[in-house]
C-alpha cells in the first residue's frame, strides 16, 4: 500500500473538474433529495427566463444558454432544499433541544424541510408548534418590551430577496434600530469598504462578454470548481483562446487547473480536459499583499527603465494623469518594500513574481477574479484595495475586456447590500425612505455580525432576528459566540431548515419555516416573483414552480411583514398592500433607490437589467472625481507573532454550501466520508516530527492563542495528511476550524474575521479521539 493510501478515506484524485464525476453527481443528489413525490423537471427550470433563480452561486448566466443542468453544485443546492423529507411537529417532540444539541448541522439539515411554526417549551425541552399569529403575537411583545430598539440584532443571510431585504430593512429602521449584522460582515464586506474607496463603488465592473475580449485574467484566492462551478465555462472559453489563466492559491485547486465541460460531448466521450490556468502560484496563505506589492515593485522599475530607453512605459501615464490621485505615494511605499520581505511572506521567488508582473504587463486587457482568499485577512479590505491599484496602473478598469471581478458568495448578498441590508444608512437612504414612507430612519450607525455577537455577550442586546443562515457556527470563536446567544430573551429564526443557531436557547426561542427560491409564492394577488442581483449587477427575476414543502410556510416578506404589524402598532407602511402584490415592493425601492427607474417593466424583459455602475465607465463616484491609489502599510498580518509558525487557512469542501455539509466527500482534493483532517505540505509534517496520518493537534499562537475562558484555542485529534500545499501554510475544513479564530481578530476596517490566516503550531495529539464534531 502506498504511503497516501494509508489514511482511511484519503486518496489523490486524478481526474479533472466537472465531467462525468459531475454527471455522476448531480443524478446521486436528484435520486438522494428529491425522488419521493417531488418533481425533478424543477431542475431544468433553474436560472432560465421563467424559472427561478439558483440558490448555489452568484455567477452570473451567459444571455444564450443555461449551463446550470450540467452544474454540480447547483444541483445540490436545489436538491437540498427541494427535499422530500420533511421535519414535523411529532419529530420535535420525541426529541428534546439537548438530544438535538448531539447532532452535526449536516444531520440536522438532513432532517429535511420545517413543516410548522415551532416555540421552544422549557418544561418539556423541546420545540412545541404554534399558530402564526401566537408567534407574531409573542415576537410584537418582547420587541414592544426591549427599553431601546438598539438592543435588538437583525441578521440576514444572503440568500434572501430583493424584496424581503428591502422589508426587512424599512421594518428595522422603523423599529428604530441599524443593527444589521448580515454574512456580508464575513465574506465580501471588505470589498464593499475597499472599493468605494478607490473607485467609488463597492461593487465588481466587469460583465460577462467581458471575458470574450481580456489578454488576461488573474484567478487570486477563489476555487470556481467548488463554489462557482458555472465559472468554469467562462473560464474554459478563455483558455480555448490561449489567452493566460493565472492561479494564485495555496491549495492545487483541480476547478483551476483542469475541465471537462459536461455539455460538450466530444470533451466527454473521449475523456479529454481543458487546461485552466497557465500558470499556477502557490502563495503562502497572507501572502497577496506582499505579491501585489512586488508585481508593483516591478512594473515601476521597468516603466522606469522603459523611459529611460526612450521605449513608451508600461504604466498607463494618461489614465494616471487623468483619472487618478496617490500615484507618488504608491510608488514610494513599494519601493521601500524590499525582495527579501515579499519573497519571505508569498514563499514565491523573486523570478517568479516578476514572470506574474511580466505577463500582467503584456496584457492589454487585464481581468482580476477574487474571492475570500483576499478578503478573510486582517489586511483583508487592503488587500482588495492593492488589486485596484494593480489595475488602475495599467488602465484596466472601465473599458472592454478588463476591470474587477469579486466572486459574491451568497446568491443575493449583492442584492440585499444594494436595498439597503447596511449597518451604515448614509443621507440619501434616509432621504429615500422619508420618501418612500414618510418616516425618519435614525441616522446612527448600528452593528455588524463581529460586534452584534460582542454586544449580545456583553448583555446589551437582548433580541436576534435572523433572516436565514446559520449565525453562530458561520460566525468566529463558537465558545465565545455560542455563550452570548444563550443570554438572549428573544431568538427568532426565519428557516428552512434545522440548524444548531435554533438549538441555543434564550428565554424564548421561535423558529419560523419559510418558502424557498424553488416553491410557488401565492399572494392575496396572486402567484409572486422576488428578484435577484449577480455578482455583475445583473438584477432579475425568479419565480418558483414546486408546491411548498407545506402548507403552513409562508413567504419570507409575508413573514416581515406580519413581524413589523405585530410590532409596530402606528406604523406609517401598508404591510399588507405591499405583500399582497410584490410589484409594490419594488415600486417603493424604485423611490428610495432611483437606479431602479421602471423596476417591474424591466424584469420582466428576459435576462433583466444591469444596475449602473459609474466605475465600468470610467466615472468614479468618489468625493474628488478620482480613482484613488490607496497604500497598505507593510505586508504583514501582525509584525508581533513569533517567527516560527505556520499559517491556518479554512476551506469548504466539494460537498458543502458553508455550514450546510451536503456529505463527508471532498472530492477533488481525493477525500471521502471525513472531515477531521489537516492539509500539511510534506516539508512541514518532516520538520514537526510528523508523518501523514499521524492523529494531531492543532493549536493557534500569537496574541489570540486563548480564549475567554482561558482555554488555548485548538482541534485535537484531527488527522495530518501530506498534501502539495504552499510551505507554511496548512488547511481545516470551515466549520470546523471557527474556534481557532478569535471574536476580537478581524480586519479593523471591514470587521471581516481572519478566517484565512490563523498562525498556528502543530503536534503530536494528545486526544484520543477527535474532539471537534462535523
Ligand atoms: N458549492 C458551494 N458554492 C458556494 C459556497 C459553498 O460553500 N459551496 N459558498 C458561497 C459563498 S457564501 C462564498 S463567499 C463563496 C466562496 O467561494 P471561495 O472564495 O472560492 O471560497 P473558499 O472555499 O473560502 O475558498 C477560497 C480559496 O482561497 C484559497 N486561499 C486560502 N487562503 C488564501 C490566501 O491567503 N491567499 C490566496 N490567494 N488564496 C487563499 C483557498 O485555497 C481556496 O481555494 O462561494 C459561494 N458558493
Ligand atoms: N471559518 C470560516 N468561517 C466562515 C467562512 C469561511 O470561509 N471560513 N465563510 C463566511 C462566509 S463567506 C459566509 S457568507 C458565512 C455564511 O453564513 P450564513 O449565511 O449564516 O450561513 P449558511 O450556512 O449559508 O446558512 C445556512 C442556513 O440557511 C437557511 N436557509 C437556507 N435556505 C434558506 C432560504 O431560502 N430562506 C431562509 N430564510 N433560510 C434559508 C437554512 O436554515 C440553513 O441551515 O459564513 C462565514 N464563515
Ligand atoms: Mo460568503
Amino acid at each position: 500500500m502506498s504511503e497516501k493510501n494509508k489514511v482511511p478515506g484519503v486518496s489523490t484524485y486524478n481526474g479533472p473538474a466537472g465531467g462525468w464525476g459531475a454527471l455522476r453527481a448531480v443524478a446521486k443528489a436528484i435520486r438522494g433529495q428529491m425522488a419521493v413525490g417531488r418533481d425533478t423537471s424543477a431542475l431544468l427550470r433553474v436560472n432560465q427566463p421563467t424559472g427561478f433563480d439558483c440558490p448555489g452561486c452568484a455567477w452570473p448566466d451567459p444571455k444564450s444558454t443555461s449551463s446550470f443542468e450540467f452544474c454540480e453544485n447547483g444541483a445540490k443546492a436545489v436538491s437540498w432544499e427541494a427535499t422530500s423529507k420533511r421535519v414535523r411537529p411529532e419529530f420535535f417532540a420525541a426529541n428534546t433541544v439537548t438530544s438535538l444539541w448531539g447532532l452535526s448541522d449536516y444531520a440536522l439539515e438532513s432532517l429535511g424541510r420545517i413543516t410548522h411554526p415551532m416555540a421552544y417549551d422549557a418544561t418539556t425541552d423541546t420545540y412545541v408548534a404554534i399558530t402564526w399569529s401566537e408567534a407574531m403575537d409573542r415576537i410584537g411583545q418582547a420587541l414592544r418590551a426591549l427599553p431601546d430598539p438598539r438592543m435588538a440584532e437583525f441578521y440576514t443571510s444572503g440568500r434572501a430577496s430583493n424584496e424581503a431585504a428591502f422589508l426587512y430593512q424599512i421594518f428595522v429602521r422603523e423599529y428604530g434600530s441599524s443593527n444589521f449584522p448580515d454574512c456580508s460582515n464575513m465574506c465580501h464586506e471588505a470589498t464593499s469598504v475597499g472599493l468605494p474607496q478607490s473607485i467609488g463603488v463597492g461593487k465588481g465592473t466587469v460583465l460577462l462578454e467581458d471575458f470574450d475580449h481580456c489578454d488576461a485574467v488573474f484567478c487570486i484566492g477563489h476555487n470556481p470548481g467548488t463554489n462557482h462551478p458555472r465559472m468554469l465555462a467562462t473560464l474554459r472559453e478563455v483558455s480555448k483562446r490561449n489567452v493566460p489563466i493565472i492561479a494564485i492559491n495555496p491549495l492545487p485547486e483541480r476547478g483551476l487547473e483542469r475541465f471537462t465541460d459536461p455539455q460538450v460531448p466530444i470533451e466527454m466521450v473521449a475523456n479529454l480536459a481543458t487546461p485552466i490556468a497557465s500558470t499556477y502560484y502557490q502563495i503562502k496563505s497572507g501572502g497577496d499583499l506582499a505579491l501585489l506589492k512586488g508585481m508593483m515593485k516591478w512594473l515601476f522599475e521597468e516603466d522606469r527603465n522603459a523611459i529611460d530607453h526612450g521605449h513608451a512605459g508600461v504604466l498607463d501615464h494618461d489614465f494616471i494623469r487623468e483619472h487618478t490621485t496617490g500615484i507618488d505615494a504608491l510608488k514610494a511605499d513599494v519601493e521601500s518594500t524590499t525582495w527579501d520581505v515579499i519573497v519571505a511572506k508569498t514563499g514565491l521567488s523573486r523570478e517568479e513574481i516578476e514572470a506574474v508582473a511580466k505577463t500582467y504587463s503584456q496584457a492589454k486587457r487585464v481581468i482580476v477574479c477574487y474571492g475570500m482568499g483576499i478578503t478573510q485577512h486582517a489586511h483583508g479590505t487592503e488587500n482588495v484595495q492593492q488589486i485596484a491599484n494593480l489595475l488602475l496602473l495599467r488602465g484596466n478598469i472601465g473599458r472592454e475586456g478588463a476591470g474587477i471581478c469579486p466572486l459574491r458568495g451568497h446568491s443575493n448578498v449583492q442584492g440585499n447590500r444594494t436595498v439597503g441590508i447596511t449597518e451604515k444608512p448614509n443621507d440619501a437612504l434616509i432621504l429615500g425612505i422619508e420618501r418612500a414612507f414618510g418616516f425618519t430612519a435614525p441616522k446612527e450607525h448600528g452593528h455588524d455580525a463581529v460586534r452584534a455577537i460582542q454586544a449580545i455577550g456583553e448583555g446589551h442586546s437582548k433580541a436576534l432576528i435572523s433572516l436565514g443562515g446559520n449565525l453562530a457556527v458561520a460566525m468566529s470563536d463558537p465558545q465565545a459566540t455560542f455563550a452570548a446567544m444563550r443570554t438572549l430573551d428573544l431568538a427568532v429564526h426565519i428557516t428552512t431548515k434545522l440548524n444548531r443557531s435554533q438549538l441555543i436557547i434564550g428565554k424564548q426561542s421561535i423558529i419560523l419555516p419559510c418558502l424557498g427560491r424553488t416553491e410557488l409564492d401565492i399572494q392575496a394577488e396572486g402567484q409572486q416573483s422576488i428578484t435577484v442581483e449577480d455578482s455583475m449587477s445583473m438584477v432579475h427575476a425568479s419565480a418558483g414552480q414546486l408546491p411548498p414543502a407545506s402548507e403552513h410556510l409562508r413567504s419570507e416578506p409575508w413573514i416581515i411583514a406580519h413581524i413589523a404589524k405585530a410590532t409596530l402598532p402606528a406604523t406609517r407602511v401598508d404591510w399588507d398592500a405591499l405583500v399582497a402584490n410584490y410589484d409594490r415592493i419594488r415600486d417603493k425601492i424604485e423611490i428610495v433607490y432611483p437606479d431602479f427607474f421602471d423596476y417591474n417593466q424591466r424584469i420582466r424583459e428576459p435576462g433583466g437589467f444591469r444596475l449602473y455602475i459609474a466605475a465600468s465607465e470610467r466615472k468614479w463616484a468618489t468625493a474628488d472625481g478620482k480613482a484613488h491609489f490607496l497604500l497598505a502599510r507593510g505586508v504583514s498580518e501582525d509584525p508581533n507573532l513569533p517567527s516560527q509558525h505556520l499559517t491556518l487557512t479554512t476551506v469548504r469542501s466539494h460537498d458543502q454550501y458553508n455550514t450546510t455539509i451536503y456529505s463527508l466527500n471532498d472530492r477533488y482534493r481525493g477525500v471521502t466520508g471525513r472531515r477531521d483532517i489537516v492539509f500539511v505540505n510534506p516539508d512541514d509534517l518532516k520538520a514537526n516530527g510528523l508523518q501523514h496520518g499521524d492523529r494531531i493537534d492543532v493549536e493557534v499562537v500569537g496574541p489570540n492563542a486563548v480564549d475567554h475562558q482561558g482555554n488555548t484555542r485548538s482541534v485535537r485529534g484531527f488527522v495530518a495528511v501530506s498534501y502539495p500545499i504552499a510551505a507554511g501554510t496548512v488547511a481545516i475544513y470551515f466549520p470546523e476550524g471557527n474556534c481557532l479564530v478569535g471574536l476580537d481578530s478581524f480586519d479593523p476596517e471591514s470587521g471581516t474575521p481572519t478566517y484565512k490566516s490563523v498562525p498556528v503550531s502543530l503536534q503530536r495529539s494528545r486526544a484520543k479521539a477527535p474532539a471537534v464534531d462535523a
